[in-house]
């Protein structure tokens, strides 16, 4: 039986079930007896694959279809009621007709299957910002990630009470034929749906869908911002607690540095941060006229390569218990996971991402490039006191970034806020293995939402223009790269915790405490301004960090006139004037 009356939800999930017709109808209701069936059941069936529990206590691996391991961007839709309101850089279909493809598509593909309803809710249940959905699935991995990632049940429900105030979430495997692969979003009627996908973001209908495409439209009507971005606490010495946001692009970064642990020396003296978000950043304006920041998840949805006990302890420490592997290598020899650079030794007896056997002569990576760990947040050593705090945490610095070998120093200050907005818009990256398609390109990614943002991007950034005039106190705006290589392709920047360096700077100028150079994009750190004490560098290798170089900045400025060309009258006036401020500076 339905643990609710709600008449509008009992109508749709009655519209549901005819229209997919599954054996069985279950409601999930967040009690751990009913999880760990579920569980049982989807190591039955192959789904899940329980690891080994003295190692790894309640954690599971999962394998994704092989041609089904990131987002799918170009089968990603905004279907709103007019094309010009999804803009130049989303896929738009006409919503009737996208519901009747989609309902031909998800029409009986629930035979012979169980329907899951899961409610959950972004944001703390009773938040007054929090929002509430409604997934219903046929896929016990979409059930069990959601637990993780959200927070999941009947307590929703009693929030929800009979309010038809909530996203309709419908998520089908049916065959996974990438052909009739569809991340369909319908932001008049709050509706998502997916099929023909197993994978996280493509699946897991809080996190992308609703808490940034769908929540982005909402922003934007209610007066709020939803982000691709990280929520970060920093403690000084004196014990002053002071936090950041930052947007990077997929898997450039965010969750490394929500969880970074100081270098020696900061850590000596009384340096420590706390991670509130690693992914997503709901932004609201406080009655101090300052910018708070919610992180609406539960867990993480992270990166697996590349996290080890010296690049992100944290990260690791969170995936310790209860946590879900996806698309990973399988040690034969305990049971338990590996992926690239988590140990400098690989396992020899082991199965790769496919399961198939990963010989030990093979040249083939082990784990997927996107391969990820679903971990709840409460696992992290480091998560803030603040993560549950309905209010949220104010908000010092905004800081931008992405993956630039060349071009972008390692960190610069905008002017002001407009300019801030401007630095945002043109954020270019090479692209990432988080969505399907070429990898290493530079692609203009306007803070870090090119695949999220839920309506007209040209929109998007006057509504940000339009947030900074109603702040009275707003966050300052910076850009950082960590990626800056050198002629033989390597990092020339340590990374990781040494960020700290480049976010002590941040705050310093935050509050007047540090000068700076003012260069043609803005103002750079003062060589001797950023505390190397403890890395290999020295100041002479910092100042060709942030060195600007006046050629490779005027092809910048040139794709960004080609890229501002997409968006017609819905330039906002002040960036056309931001950039045309640019290209005098650098002629
Ligand atoms: P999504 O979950 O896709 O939104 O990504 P994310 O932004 O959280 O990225 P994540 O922190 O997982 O980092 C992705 C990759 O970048 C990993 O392989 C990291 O090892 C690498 N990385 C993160 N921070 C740094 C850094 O400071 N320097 C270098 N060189 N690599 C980094
Ligand atoms: C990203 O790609 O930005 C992610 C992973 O955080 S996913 O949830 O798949 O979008
Ligand atoms: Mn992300």
């Amino acid at each position: 039986m339905a643990p609710t009356k709600n008449p509008h939800l009992l109508a749709w999930i009655d519209e549901v079930t005819k229209l997919t017709k599954p054996d069985e109808v279950m409601w999930i209701t967040g009690e751990e007896s009913q999880l760990e069936d579920l569980r049982k059941e989807g190591c039955s069936t192959g789904e899940m694959i329980k690891l080994n529990e003295e190692k790894l206590p309640g954690c599971y691996l999962h394998r994704s279809d092989r041609q089904d391991v990131a987002r799918v961007e170009g089968r990603t839709f905004i279907c709103s009621r007019k094309e010009e309101d999804a803009g130049p850089t989303n896929n738009w279909m006409d919503p009737k007709e996208m519901y009747d493809l989609l309902y031909s598509i998800a029409d009986g593909s629930m035979k012979g299957r169980t329907m899951y309803v899961i409610p959950f809710s972004m944001g703390t249940v009773d938040s007054p910002f929090a929002k509430i959905g409604i997934e219903v699935t046929d896929s016990i991995y979409v059930v069990l990630s959601m637990a993780i990632m959200t927070r999941v049940g009947n307590k929703v429900l009693e929030a929800l009470g009979d309010s038809p105030d909530y996203t309709k979430g419908l998520h089908c495997k049916d065959k996974l034929d990438p052909e009739k692969r569809y991340i369909s979003h319908f932001p008049e009627d709050n509706t998502i749906i997916s099929v023909n996908s197993g994978y996280g973001g493509n699946v897991l209908l809080g996190k992308k869908c609703l808490a940034l495409r769908i929540a982005s439209h909402l922003g934007h009507q209610e007066g709020w911002m939803a982000e691709h971005m990280l929520i970060l606490g920093i403690e000084d010495p004196e014990g002053n607690v002071r936090y950041v946001t930052g947007a990077f692009p997929s898997a450039c970064g965010k969750t490394n540095l929500a969880m970074l642990i100081p270098p020696e020396k900061y850590r000596k003296a009384g340096w420590k941060v706390y991670c509130v978000g690693d992914d997503i950043a709901w932004l609201r304006i406080g009655e101090d006229g300052r910018l708070w920041a919610v992180n609406p998840e539960n867990g993480f949805f992270g990166v697996a390569p590349g996290t080890n006990n010296k690049s992100n302890p944290n990260a690791l420490a969170s995936t310790s218990k209860n946590t879900i592997f996806t698309n990973v290598v399988r040690n034969l020899d305990d049971n338990t996971v590996w992926w690239e650079k988590m140990t400098d030794e690989r396992p020899m007896n082991a199965e790769d991402w496919k399961g198939e056997i990963w010989p030990p002569e093979s040249t083939e990576k082990g784990a997927h490039p996107n391969s990820r760990f679903t971990a709840p947040a409460k696992n992290c050593p480091c998560i803030s006191s603040e993560f549950e705090n309905p209010k949220g945490v104010p908000i010092s610095a905004i800081i931008f970034g992405g993956r630039r070998a060349k071009t972008a120093p390692l960190v610069y200050q905008s002017r002001d806020w407009d300019h801030g907005v401007f630095v945002g818009s043109v954020m270019g990256s090479e692209t990432t293995a988080a969505a399907t398609g070429e990898v290493g390109v530079v692609r203009r990614d306007p803070m870090a939402m090119l695949p999220f943002c839920g309506y007209h991007m040209g929109d998007y950034w006057q509504h940000w223009m339009d947030m900074g005039k109603k702040m009275s106190n707003p966050p300052k705006i910076f850009n950082v790269n960590w990626f800056r290589t050198d002629e033989n392709g390597d990092f020339i920047w340590p990374g990781f915790g040494d960020n700290l360096r480049v976010l002590e700077w941040i705050l310093k100028r935050c509050e007047d405490k540090v000068d700076a150079d003012e260069v043609e994009i803005g103002y750079v750190p003062k060589p001797e301004d950023i505390d190397l004490e403890g890395t290999d560098l020295d100041t002479d290798t910092l100042a060709g960090l942030v060195a600007i170089d006046k050629d490779l900045w005027r092809e910048e400025a040139a794709g960004v006139h080609e890229f501002y060309g997409k968006f017609g009258d819905k330039l906002p006036d002040k960036l056309k004037e931001e950039l045309a401020t640019l290209d005098e500076k650098l002629k």
